[in-house]
């Protein structure tokens, strides 16, 4: 176990293979069994169209908050081992895949390094992560605006919400 302060992290969880929010689910799971990981806050699920690549099936899309004591890419490669653990293959960029998480903030770091940029760069394009994202943290300030006013200004066509799902936990 680490030494370090806990520090918080927020990131983007989606899928459109397979179940996706029994994935996102699984995932949080095995992030939260890390001994220097807490889940403390995951957003609703949301159903929204495909980004970059349209020609394939929705996306469900959460957010969730995250303490860590670990480094950032202790904590990336914690993600990318959950990510195998639930069988994602990366076939092609932007295509379907089972379960994709992503760093969208590390503390208040600004990360530029070979496999890990933080805050992750398309967070401003991206409705199906900036909605989520500001149930959970609208006050977090990005490019000189707060996630909240993002939310609001971008389009949000097709995206809809889903309750609780099939009486699963969605909170930690
Ligand atoms: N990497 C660098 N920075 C980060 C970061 N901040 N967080 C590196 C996580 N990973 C980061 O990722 C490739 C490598 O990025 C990782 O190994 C890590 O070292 P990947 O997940 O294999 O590649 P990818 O996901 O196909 O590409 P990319 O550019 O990450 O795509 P995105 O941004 O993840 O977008 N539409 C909807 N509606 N919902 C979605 O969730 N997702 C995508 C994928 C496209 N369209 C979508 C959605
Ligand atoms: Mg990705």
């Amino acid at each position: 176990m680490s030494n370090r302060p806990y520090e918080s992290v927020l990131i983007g969880l989606g899928g459109n293979l397979g179940d996706p929010q029994q994935n996102m689910l699984a995932a949080l799971d095995l992030i939260d069994a890390d001994p220097d990981c807490r889940v403390e806050e995951v957003s609703s699920y949301w159903r929204t169209p495909p980004w970059g690549k349209l020609d394939q099936p929705d996306f469900i899309n959460a957010c969730a908050r995250v303490s860590t004591r670990l480094e950032p890419h202790e904590f990336l490669a914690l993600c990318l081992t959950s990510e195998k653990a639930l069988k994602r293959v990366r076939l092609e960029r932007w295509g379907p895949r089972s379960i994709d998480i992503d760093i969208l903030f590390f503390g208040n770091r600004a990360i530029s390094e070979e496999g890990l940029t933080v805050p992750h760069p398309r967070i401003a394009e991206r409705a199906f992560v900036l909605v989520p994202l500001a149930e959970i943290a609208p006050d977090l300030v990005l490019g000189g605006r707060s996630i909240g006013e993002h939310a609001k200004e971008i389009d949000k066509t097709g995206l809809s919400t889903l309750k609780a799902i099939n009486g699963k936990r969605t909170r930690f």
